[in-house]
C-alpha cells in the first residue's frame, strides 16, 4: 500500500511552517519523531478529564487513570507481541531501560564474567556496561564493524564463551542505519546461555519485533522516537529475568511491605516501576502506537525506503560526498561529510534554507574514531517527509558545498 503523506502531514501541523524564509524539512526523526494531533490530544483529554495518580486511589478518577494507563501497557504488550503484560515495564525511555537491567544486573555477575556489546552502540549502551564492568570486575567485549558499518558476526562468534553473560547490541544504528541480524546474534549468545539485551530506540517507528518468536530476554526502546511523547519509554524483560533481578530503584508502589526490619517487594510489573511514573505519557505512548499501526509499520518502512534510495541516489551524485553506513539492510538515515568541510558548517548552512538535520557524533563516538572523522551531518527520514523534502535537502547541501568549499 502507498502512503498519503499529504493527508498524515495534516496531523502534523509542526510541519507546517517556515524556517528562515523556507518550507520546514524535518530530516531529525532520528532524535525524535514529530507528534501527531491525536497523541497531543491524549495528552491534553488526560490533563483535562483523567488526570489523578494511579494505583492508589479508591476514588473513580483514580481508578479511571489507573485504568487507561493499564489499558496502554497492554497496548504495548499487543504490539511487540509479547506473552504477559506484566514483562511490560514503563521507563522513562531506552537510556533508562538500559541503565535498570545493567543497575540489577550487578548482583548476578562475578570478576571476571563477560559482556559483549558492538563498536556501533550508542553511548547508551556503552556507558551502563562500563559501570557494571567497574562495580562488578566483568570484562566488556566489542563486536567490531566493517567499513560498510555492519557487525562482523565471525568476531562476534569468536568473542562468545561461557564467560559470557550478556549480550547488548543495537536493532537498528542512529548513525549508520544499519538494521542488525539480530535473530542470529541472540540463538548464539543462547547457545552459551548469555542474555540479550536489544536497544531498539531506533526500531520503533520502522520496525515491528516479535519479541516471543525473536526470544530476546530484554527490549529497550523510547515512545519520542515513534511519534510519541518525551520522557516515557519501555523495558520490555521475560518474567524470569524480571523475577531474577532485584528492583532497580525504591519507592513508592514498588513495595509489598516495608518495616525497618525488611521490605519486600511488589509483584512485577510494580517491582521495577517506583515513583509515580509518566501517567499521560505512558497513555500516550499507546496512542501513538495505534497511530502507527493504523497506517501500518510496514508501510511506513517502504515508503520510508523509497525515500533513503532516491537521497541516497541524489547525495552521492554530488562530488566529494562521503557516506557512511552502506549496509544491505538499513533504515531511513543518511550519515555523509563533504570532503574536508566540517559537518557543523554543512548543518549550519542548511538550516539558513529551513533544513533541519544533527550533525556531531550522534553519541557514537567509537563509530567516529572508526571512520578517523569528528563527526557527520545525518539525515534521517520518517512517513510524513516527502520526495519533494529530499529534493530541497539535496539543494541545500550543494549550496553548502559551493559556499564552504
Ligand atoms: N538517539 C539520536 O539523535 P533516549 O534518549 O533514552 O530516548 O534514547 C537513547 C538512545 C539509545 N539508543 C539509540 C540507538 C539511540 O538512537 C538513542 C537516542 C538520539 O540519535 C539522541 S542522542
Amino acid at each position: 500500500m502507498s502512503l498519503d503523506v499529504q493527508k498524515l502531514r495534516k496531523q502534523f501541523p509542526i510541519l507546517d511552517q517556515k524556517i528562515n524564509g523556507y518550507p520546514l524539512v524535518y530530516f531529525d526523526n532520528a532524535a525524535t519523531s514529530q507528534k501527531p494531533k491525536v497523541v497531543v490530544e491524549t495528552l491534553e483529554n488526560f490533563y483535562y478529564k483523567y488526570n489523578a495518580n494511579i494505583h492508589r486511589g479508591v476514588h473513580t478518577l483514580s481508578q479511571e487513570a489507573t485504568n487507561l494507563y493499564e489499558e496502554a501497557r497492554k497496548t504495548l504488550q499487543k504490539h511487540y507481541t509479547i506473552k504477559h503484560s506484566h514483562e511490560v515495564i514503563f521507563t522513562s525511555g531506552t537510556t533508562e531501560s538500559i541503565n535498570l537491567v545493567a543497575s540489577s544486573f550487578t548482583s548476578l555477575l562475578e570478576k571476571g564474567d563477560e559482556i559483549i556489546i558492538s563498536q556501533m552502540e550508542h553511548h547508551s549502551n556503552i556507558v551502563p556496561w562500563q559501570l557494571l564492568c567497574e562495580r562488578t570486575g566483568a570484562v566488556l567485549k566489542v563486536i567490531p564493524i566493517s567499513k560498510s558499518g555492519e557487525l562482523i558476526l565471525e568476531s562476534y562468534n569468536q568473542l562468545l564463551s561461557k564467560k559470557t553473560k550478556l549480550v547488548a547490541v543495537l536493532h537498528v544504528s542512529n548513525t549508520l542505519g544499519t538494521i542488525n541480524p539480530v535473530e542470529k546474534i541472540i540463538h548464539k549468545a543462547h547457545q552459551v546461555g548469555a542474555a540479550v539485551l536489544l536497544d531498539g530506540a531506533q526500531a520503533g517507528m520502522h520496525l515491528k519485533p516479535d519479541l516471543q518468536k525473536l526470544d530476546v530476554d530484554f527490549y529497550a526502546t523510547s515512545a519520542h522516537k515513534m511519534c510519541g511523547p518525551t520522557g516515557v519509554g519501555m523495558l520490555y524483560g521475560k518474567e524470569k529475568w524480571l523475577n531474577k533481578l532485584p528492583p532497580y530503584q525504591g519507592g513508592g508502589e514498588m513495595i509489598k511491605e516495608v518495616t525497618f526490619a525488611k521490605t519486600t517487594y511488589a509483584d512485577l510489573p510494580h517491582k521495577f516501576e517506583a515513583g509515580t511514573p509518566n501517567i499521560a505519557g505512558g497513555i500516550a505512548f499507546a496512542t501513538a502506537i495505534d497511530f502507527l499501526n493504523e497506517i501500518g509499520i510496514e508501510t511506513i518502512y517502504q515508503h520510508e525506503n523509497k525515500l533513503l534510495t532516491y537521497a541516497t541516489e541524489q547525495l552521492t551524485q554530488i562530488e566529494d560526498i562521503e557516506l557512511y553506513g552502506t549496509a544491505k539492510r538499513k533504515s531511513a538515515v543518511l550519515s555523509f561529510n563533504l570532503k574536508n568541510i566540517h559537518p557543523f558548517d554543512v548543518g549550519t548552512i542548511i538550516d539558513k534554507l529551513g533544513v533541519a538535520v544533527r550533525t556531531g557524533h550522534h553519541c557514537t563516538q567509537p563509530i567516529m574514531d572508526y571512520y578517523n572523522i569528528q563527526g557527520t551531518v545525518r539525515a534521517s527520514f520518517a512517513f510524513y517527509n516527502t520526495f519533494e523534502e529530499v529534493d530541497a535537502f539535496i539543494k541545500a547541501v550543494k549550496k553548502a558545498k559551493t559556499m564552504l568549499s
